[in-house]
């Protein structure tokens, strides 16, 4: 009896280790499972993103990559900000999924010139 009641707790403290450890990714694999998961991509090199405009259902996960040897970043052009990345050295990513529709101007900090737009459908 006494060896049973052990056993119990073990799987009982393994099963909570189980439940709180992984909450994000649990969470992820929920919003996956309910919705269709969509990725899409804007490449930053020779001072421009690519594409320029680009359009995508709603829930979209857009990643842009910096693919110049000049550091840049993916900032929301809207009051407030939408979504802002950090500084991208070549290589490095900024990811931004998008709930909800609409249209999403964007520039680069460090090179005002450079623009681009995600319309979420
Ligand atoms: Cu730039």
């Amino acid at each position: 009896m006494k060896n049973r009641n052990l056993r119990v707790a073990r799987l009982a403290a393994a099963l909570a280790l189980g439940l709180t450890w992984p909450t994000a990714r649990q969470k992820g694999f929920t919003a996956d499972a309910q919705q269709t998961v969509s990725l899409a991509e804007v490449k930053i090199d020779n001072f421009s993103f690519s594409p320029a405009v680009l359009t995508v259902p709603a829930g979209t996960t857009v990643t842009w990559t910096n693919r110049d040897d000049i550091p840049h970043t993916v900032v929301s052009s809207d009051d407030p900000k939408a979504f802002k990345s950090k500084v991208l050295d070549t290589d490095e990513k900024f990811s931004f999924t998008f709930s909800k529709a609409g249209s999403y101007p964007y520039f680069c900090s460090v090179h005002p010139k450079m623009v681009g737009k995600v319309v979420v459908q």
